[in-house]
């Protein structure tokens, strides 16, 4: 998101946001590598003439070649088929245009791909983005499961994640859908078992990888198609945001990106990045600017109780408080409420300019994992989330002192796990 640092949400919230990482092996990437590798060395003349960068570049292009080549097998040995798109709770631009990619190359398989999420498109930009581009993304709650007919479908599809992030994948499972495709810049996160997988934490954004797709063919772009344009336009948008405005874009992110502009409509864009914060958003900054304390070039700030639908003011808030003088890195969290569910959660999200700072790292030390071993949190480059849930201490905040006392227990939980990491005395960072 991002194209304006207070945008993003990349994160969406950890675990949420799929920022969570939590085995991390770049294993698939490791042997994908090893083959490609391989192949470059058969070719030892290749090889050893190009100079190193255009070399990365050779392998990259050729991973994509392949994967694309791949892809369109599956495609074609599944044609007709109806395929499910989960997308992450709270999806992303990213996600969001990648899906929609997905969605278009499919089709030319008479493939019909819904693209589904369970949570909450709670950023301004990605209202925008969805209503602006028509983008076809539909919200499925649980309860939206349970009135469906699941099977009718007999393909699921994971993008821009890999199933840790999204509350209907266990019931899908349990449907027996088999789980055809995963594409994801996420590191590795657990044995999924499935039929085709791209997943390149290299590389800095899903659109990226969808791009490449389109570049070798699985989909001409045409720009005289509006559908196109405004595909080409929502890919432009999760590229720019998953990578800071391209200050993070890689080679390959930026050869997508130049691919990308003969075909976007920087109008639309535009209009998407212009989109306005709500009131309650700019309430909840204006909470982190007035609860942040500052240590050690760490911005820290709890903003209270907010509702389901807002919870994307957080990573705004983050992206906020981290742009102040003296501050490389700024965390803010707050007990989201869903009023259907008496449900509660702490959510959090942590935003870094400092290189050497390791949002996974950073979440995953500060909070642990949970009774089963998941971790409450992870991230990515200079983005990261967590989410820690309530359970039993969930609701009853009819009673103002007691949720008053609630909320000051995780407070002080948070901050006290927060700043033992922040202080280097005991732990350098
Ligand atoms: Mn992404």
């Amino acid at each position: 998101m991002q194209l304006n640092p207070s945008f993003h949400q990349l994160e969406n919230i950890s675990s949420k946001t799929n920022d969570m990482s939590s085995s991390s092996s770049e294993n698939g990437e490791t042997d994908i590598k090893k083959t490609v590798e391989a192949k470059l060395t058969q070719n030892s003349h290749t090889a050893s003439v190009v100079p190193e960068s255009s070399s990365t570049l050779i392998r990259g292009n050729l991973q994509a070649q392949q994967k694309a080549e791949e892809l369109r097998e599956l495609l074609s040995k599944y044609s007709h088929e109806r395929q499910l798109i989960i997308l992450q709770d709270f999806p992303d631009p990213d996600a969001l245009s990648s899906a929609w990619t997905y969605q278009l190359i499919a089709q030319q398989y008479d493939i019909k791909a819904e693209i589904i999420y369970a949570g909450t498109l709670s950023h301004q930009e990605n209202i925008a983005l969805v209503r602006l581009t028509s983008l076809p993304a539909q919200r499925w709650t649980l309860q939206t499961l349970k009135s469906k007919d699941l099977s009718l479908y007999q393909g699921l599809v994971l993008i821009d994640n890999q199933g840790t992030t999204s509350q209907l994948m266990p019931v899908l499972q349990q449907a027996k859908i088999p789980l055809r495709v995963v594409i994801d810049h996420h590191n590795l996160q657990e044995d999924l078992n499935y039929e085709f997988v791209d997943i390149r934490p290299s590389i800095r954004a899903t659109a990226t990888i969808l791009t490449q797709y389109l570049q070798t063919g699985l989909l001409p772009l045409d720009s005289s198609s509006s559908q196109h344009v405004k595909c080409a336009t929502a890919l432009m948008h999760g590229l720019h945001s998953d990578t800071n405005r391209l200050m993070q874009a890689k080679e390959e992110d930026f050869m997508a990106a130049a691919y990308l502009s003969r075909f976007y409509d920087a109008q639309i864009l535009k209009a998407i990045l212009q989109a306005n914060r709500s009131k309650r958003v700019m309430d909840v900054i204006e909470r982190s600017l007035k609860n942040r304390i500052v240590q050690n070039n760490f911005s820290i700030a709890g903003v209270g109780y907010l509702r389901y639908d807002d919870r994307d003011a957080i990573p705004q808030a983050a992206d906020f408080l981290v742009t102040e003088e003296n501050v490389h890195t700024a965390v803010v969290y707050g007990i989201v409420h869903d009023e259907d569910d008496e449900l509660e959660v702490v959510i959090g999200s942590l935003r870094t300019t400092k290189l050497t700072l390791d949002p996974d790292e950073f979440i995953k030390e500060a909070f642990g994992q949970d009774s089963s071993g998941r971790f409450f949190g992870g991230g990515r480059s200079s983005a990261g989330g967590f989410e820690i849930p309530m359970g039993f201490l969930s609701g009853s905040n009819e009673n103002s002192s007691y949720a008053k006392m609630k909320w000051e227990v995780f407070d002080s939980q948070i901050k006290q796990k927060l700043l033992k990491l922040v202080n280097p005395k005991d732990n350098p960072i």
